[in-house]
């Protein structure tokens, strides 16, 4: 490690004094003009790991769905996963010492983790459309580069992109290839393959509205639909030629709004849908006849996945343990669905997504959904070996349907939740099933909910357990909301401290809106 060097570059992304940031759910976040030295001190960070791991490591700079004057960053790991939660810690370190402090804190964290310092480095960088992203991508440059690192610089890459190159690169290219046209080429020839045995053409399955979030989901699109125009054509709105990322817009906002974005017209029974800002969340909506906006989210897409996937086997004939992974958002309705009519076991994690991920791995066909509309579907190695063969081997209608199996897996991101990924599978089961929208979302009705934040001294008071269904401190607050659940029907409630802003988050789902309104209201002035 050459000491100098660094203090010399340190200095020039200097933190500023007394500034204290946590590596959260998804990496850092905050105010863009207070990440300089977090981005030069994750390059440094970067290389470390990358020598641990003698792999390939990812840098993104994103805030996803945070407003526009926001940004943040997060590493990835060898197989396209999120940081180790070990090193999450280290990130948190090194990010708030003081300059001084600095070189001792990387140094510590080598000794801890046993970097060879000699090992050879190799990281990859992505990064959003903001306008701070691309300074701060390359201070994350600057701090790979006086560690003795070697990058490669993606420029603009949606998240998923990048966790996907990150998995590619240290898989020998098993998985794919690791270039934006090997994504394309890889994702759209398992389209264009399902969507030629659908018999369902029309135009109503053949054409989607998306709204991009006036983000970088717009721009990978825009290069990408030519590959597939064979079997979808996309309509896109708030592709960033005039408003703001995620202002009014995007997945985060439907969601939690639950009303269309801005921008975008929608005729009665059409199918929408909307990314967020760095496109890895995606949630699909319309408006009945009767004008009325219906929202399609995390949880009814992994009923859709799943459903066509547990078919699909049926088909084949292969009896592979399935499961879904959902967290303490998802829809009641939804996990009651999954249990009860499709027999599929639900279990449920923590929020964000590396819980989920890690969950997921433990099944043949793991599929996982935040309700947000973050997830994907994860297919053990033997599955994967088993559908080929299949493909191959079998006779007639078995093997069609392990052909479509096949397609299916080459179409999933399998490193990260994936919107665009995720869009061209379920625009490929909608058409293969010839079902509506409408039909879609009549699976099953959603319990009326309320999400509300709450503002507190120190979110930190609350704790919580049973995958945060449970409030475990402060004493007594847990009995109050049990209390307050028994007086509505068909309801539950929870509290939990936010990963990603300094609030605590309310939830709340009962018979009727009404209800469900009145609960997360009374659960609230329980939190104070
Ligand atoms: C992050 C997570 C998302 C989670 C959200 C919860 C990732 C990549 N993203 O955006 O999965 O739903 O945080 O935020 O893990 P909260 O803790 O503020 O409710």
């Amino acid at each position: 490690m050459d000491l100098g060097a660094i203090t010399k570059y340190s200095a020039l992304h200097a933190k500023p004094n007394g500034l204290i940031l946590q590596y959260g759910t998804a990496g850092f976040r905050t105010k863009a003009e207070h990440l300089d030295h977090v981005m030069f001190r994750m390059g440094l960070l970067a290389v470390l790991r990358s020598k641990q791991t003698k792999s390939t490591i990812g840098v993104m700079v994103t805030a996803s769905h945070n407003p526009e004057e926001d940004n943040g960053v997060k590493l990835v790991d060898p197989l396209g996963e999120m940081l180790a939660p070990s090193w999450e810690e280290h990130a948190t370190c090194l990010a708030n010492a003081e300059e001084q402090d600095m070189q001792r804190v990387l140094i510590d964290i080598s000794e801890k983790e046993a970097v060879n310092l000699q090992q050879d480095a190799f990281v990859v960088i992505g990064r959003d459309t903001r306008p701070s992203s691309e300074k701060l991508s390359q201070s994350v440059i600057d701090g790979v580069t006086v560690l003795g690192g070697q990058f490669h610089d993606y420029g603009l890459l949606t998240t998923p992109q990048l966790h996907y190159m990150v998995y590619c690169r240290n898989t020998g290219g098993r998985y794919g290839k690791a270039t934006i046209e090997g994504y394309y080429q890889k994702l759209s020839k398992a389209f264009v393959e399902l969507t030629k045995q659908a018999s369902c053409s029309g135009d109503e399955y053949r054409s989607l509205k998306v709204d991009c979030a006036n983000g970088i989901g717009a721009l990978k699109l825009r290069e990408m639909e030519h590959y597939f125009s064979q079997g979808l054509s996309v309509q896109l709105f708030n592709d960033g030629s005039k408003g703001k990322l995620n202002h009014l817009c995007g997945a985060d906002f439907v969601k939690s709004h639950q009303k269309p974005p801005q921008g975008m017209e929608i005729k009665s029974n059409e199918r929408c849908c909307s990314f967020d800002g760095d496109a890895d969340r995606i949630v699909y909506y319309y408006h009945d006849t009767d004008g009325h906006f219906h929202l399609i989210d995390g949880d009814k897409i992994a009923t859709l996945i799943s459903s066509f996937l547990k078919e699909l086997l049926v088909e084949i004939g292969e009896s592979l343990n399935i499961g879904v992974v959902q967290t303490a958002y998802a829809n009641g309705s939804s996990t009651r669905y999954l249990e009860e009519v499709m027999k599929v076991p639900v279990y449920c994690t923590k929020t964000g997504v590396k819980h989920l991920h890690h969950k997921a791995q433990e099944f043949d066909i793991g599929v996982y959904f935040e309700a947000n509309g973050h997830g994907t579907a994860l297919f053990s190695t033997a599955v994967e070996m088993k559908i080929k063969q299949s493909a191959q081997q079998l006779e007639d209608k078995k093997r069609k349907a392990a052909k479509m199996l096949e397609n299916i897996i080459d179409l999933f991101n399998q490193a990260a939740g994936d919107a665009i990924s995720d869009m061209l599978v379920i625009e490929a089961i909608l058409a293969l099933k010839g079902l509506t929208v409408q039909q879609w979302d009549a699976l099953y009705t959603d319990l009326p909910n309320r999400q509300l934040k709450v503002q507190v001294a120190d979110r930190r008071v609350i704790s919580t357990t049973n995958a945060e269904r449970q409030a475990v401190t402060p004493p007594g607050l847990q009995e109050a909301i049990n209390d307050l659940v028994k007086k509505y029907k068909l309801s539950r409630a929870f509290v939990r401290p936010s990963g990603t802003e300094d609030v605590v988050r309310v939830y709340a789902e009962a018979d009727s809106q009404e209800s469900a309104d009145h609960l997360a209201h009374e659960v609230s002035l329980a939190v104070f």
